[in-house]
């Protein structure tokens, strides 16, 4: 079969960074201001008090210690908690496809490649801005590109997912190279009233150069070795926000229509899933765990991967073996893995194997082992 390469990858970072400090004055000011208000009914019994959030909790229980957002002071207004971004007009550049531009730009720029050597357009992300048309199409048009997009969503593994599915265009003929766009503005569906998971989320762009080996011409080349890909479905991540809303008025504005998780039931239920995945990509791959040099895992919670790691190796893993992003990152949903792989790439030595691994909401579960070139 033909031989694909990740040639290069890219990132956007959002301009403002958000501490859990200041995450945590906002939440408590909303939740004092809550508890005044309805003192009444708490006294009754009537109402549930909103209990004081912390910085040191959010430390201790995931690993982040800040977050990168697209606007911050709305997110920080107790009276708002919601970051405040106008809405642009038909003609302008939407902002979901302004950051895959910037993303994808350098990706580009790595794979040594330009808008013409591009056939396919993936944008594959938790969340599109708008139903139709695609984003894919107007990144397509904004970078000028000649063929066609389309998006997918597979939740937190769009990305892997989106890797695999670049890679079955390539070797099928369908694309000479593709462009895979993680534009994840997770801010836009947390609810930061929230004291369960205000704090889970950030926002990044991931982009993903996918070519055929033969013909790539970048220094940065990973050789796709072996892919799997699994889903298995859970309601214990879920998000109803969706078209069909209207049809119901009661529904609208409600806590359902934002994300929320078992958090407790997903970290017990995913973990033996990611490690048992990995463990079995890499063996189809004909090789052995012990052989991976690194592994960038998504990037939600840092004793979650701390576990899948003891899973897979028997031991800790060493933080040069599976970096960390998430603890100024958070979790950027299906960017996290290519965040870390994008940054954590440049030492590898040609032959050196990596695995990139997703795991989220469906549930679902990507794997993709790559070999530096
Ligand atoms: N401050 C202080 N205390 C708190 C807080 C807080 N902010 N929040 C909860 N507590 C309290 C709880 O009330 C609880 O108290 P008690 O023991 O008295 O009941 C105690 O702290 C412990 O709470 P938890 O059991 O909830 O805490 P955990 O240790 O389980 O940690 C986590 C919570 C961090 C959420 C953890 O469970 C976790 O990370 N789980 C895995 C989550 C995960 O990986 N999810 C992946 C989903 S992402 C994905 O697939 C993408 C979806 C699409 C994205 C859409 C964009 C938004």
């Amino acid at each position: 079969m033909k031989q694909v390469v990740i040639s290069g990858t890219g990132l956007f970072t959002p301009p403002h960074s958000i501490s859990n400090d200041e995450l945590v004055t906002a939440f408590n000011a909303y939740a004092e201001k809550f508890n005044a208000a309805n003192a009444e009914a708490i006294a009754a019994g009537e109402v549930a008090a909103i209990e004081p959030s912390s910085s040191a909790f959010i430390e201790k229980a995931s690993g982040i210690k800040s977050r990168y957002v697209m606007e911050k002071t709305g997110i920080l207004d107790p009276e708002r908690m919601v970051a405040r971004i106008p809405e642009r007009g038909d003609d302008e550049l939407s902002l979901q496809a302004e950051i895959c531009v910037a993303a994808a730009r350098d990706a580009l720029a790595r794979a040594g490649r330009s808008a013409a050597d591009i056939d396919m357009v993936l944008v594959a992300c938790s969340n599109m801005q708008r139903a139709y048309p695609a984003m894919a199409v107007e990144v397509q048009q904004a970078l000028g590109i000649d063929g066609f997009g389309f998006d997918m969503n597979v939740a937190c593994s769009s990305a892997t997912f989106g890797i695999q599915t670049a890679a079955s265009a390539v070797q099928s003929g369908q694309a000479r190279a593709v462009l895979v766009l993680n534009p994840e503005i997770t801010s836009g569906h947390l609810n930061f009233r929230d004291r369960d998971s205000h704090f889970i989320f950030g926002d990044a762009c991931t982009a993903i150069v996918v070519e055929a080996a033969d013909t790539a011409v970048s220094e940065h080349q990973f050789e796709i070795v072996e892919s799997k890909l699994k889903t298995s479905f859970s309601n214990n991540i879920r998000n109803n926000f969706g078209f069909l809303n209207r049809f119901d008025e009661t529904g609208v504005g409600k806590p359902d229509k934002l994300f929320r998780q078992q958090g407790r039931k997903v970290f017990k239920e995913v973990c033996p899933m990611a490690a048992e995945m990995i463990a079995a990509t890499v063996a189809s791959a004909g090789l052995k765990v012990e052989q991976v040099r690194r592994f960038w895992l998504h990037q939600a919670n840092l004793s979650m991967n701390q576990l899948i790691a003891r899973m897979l190796l028997g031991r800790e893993a060493e933080p040069d073996e599976a970096p960390v992003i998430l603890d100024t990152y958070a979790n950027t949903s299906s960017a996290g893995s290519i965040i870390a792989f994008h940054k954590y790439q440049d030492d590898l030595k040609a032959g050196d194997l990596g695995v990139i691994c997703s795991f989220g909401a469906g549930y679902s579960i990507g794997c993709v082992v790559v070999r530096k070139r």
